[in-house]
């Protein structure tokens, strides 16, 4: 069966994130992504000087135009929105082309190691809320997940380091807040019982935790949560068990750390995942 999905994201010149890496990792995985820019950028927001061209105006044309000629997804997935109304255009689209059994991914980007990203405000924050309660699944990492649920980060960094286990209930019992939205809570830092600095993403699904953990192989790389909604979003495509997609996500986006690490690549260039791809084949 061809599978589509609609990619609700920022196109960045430079950065390997966002609809660069959802076209990239979709299609590896034998899934026909169509883009749908909320920004259209020279680089992401990490480089100095990067220049932005807000497209929340044209948003409605695309979701006009393909209702127009009856297109379906069976994915929705939405990234970078900075803005209120590119939100308020994403909770349209999908409100368009969602059906039953059609998914809806939210990865609400919002910011990472404790700091809120450039150019997000208040508001901005307030309308990512509303959207993420209306996701099928949704993918913050650790920054987001405490800004959308009020939840003092250091507090739970510092459980991280001593109890694990502690962090890991206390923030599944925050998940409440999203009801039953299958919920993958990325990046939480840890160190494990012989003392290795660990990253783990917590995977909450009807009631259940599970920790998928990789080694924390260190830097904050640009993309890679990008990278890591769309193995999940193509994972639910192809029936995959949301666990094994975690695993997948994780594997793949290590090796790509690897890679980086080996070339001296910048943390704002993004990671080399060029050359794991080949691990997404279906
Ligand atoms: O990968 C997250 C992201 C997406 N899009 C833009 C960004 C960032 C993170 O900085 O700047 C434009």
């Amino acid at each position: 069966m061809h599978l589509r999905a609609a990619a609700i994201n920022d196109l960045s010149g430079l950065g390997r994130c966002s609809l660069t890496a959802d076209i990239a990792v979709l299609a590896a995985m034998g899934i026909e992504a169509c883009p749908l820019p909320t920004a259209v950028l020279t680089a992401q927001t990490g480089y100095a000087g990067f220049r932005c061209v807000p497209f929340a105006d044209h948003m409605e044309s695309y979701r006009k135009h393909w209702q127009e000629l009856g297109v379906s997804f069976q994915g929705i997935l939405s990234g970078y929105l900075a803005s209120p109304d590119t939100v308020r255009r994403t909770a349209e689209f999908v409100e368009t082309f969602r059906r039953p059994g059609v998914t809806y991914l939210c990865d609400p980007v919002l910011g990472d190691n404790g700091r809120v990203y450039r150019g997000f405000t208040d508001a901005s924050v307030e309308a990512m809320r509303s959207l993420a309660l209306r996701a099928d699944l949704l993918t913050p990492n650790l920054t987001e997940f405490c800004i959308l649920t009020g939840t003092d980060m250091d507090a739970m960094q510092k459980l991280g380091e001593a109890h694990p286990d502690e962090l890991f209930a206390a923030l599944a019992r925050k998940a409440a807040f999203f009801k039953d939205t299958d919920t993958v809570i990325t990046g939480i830092p840890f160190r494990n019982e012989e003392g290795r600095q660990m990253l783990c993403n917590l995977v909450l699904t009807q009631g259940t935790q599970v920790p998928v953990s990789f080694p924390h192989l260190g830097g904050t790389y640009s993309g890679t949560g990008d990278l890591f909604a769309a193995v999940l979003l193509g994972g639910r495509l192809q029936h995959r068990d949301l666990e094994a997609s975690v695993r997948l996500a994780g594997t793949f986006i290590s090796r790509g750390i690897e890679s980086a690490r080996r070339n001296h690549t910048p943390y704002n260039d993004g990671i080399d995942y060029e050359s794991c791809l080949s691990l997404l084949l279906p």
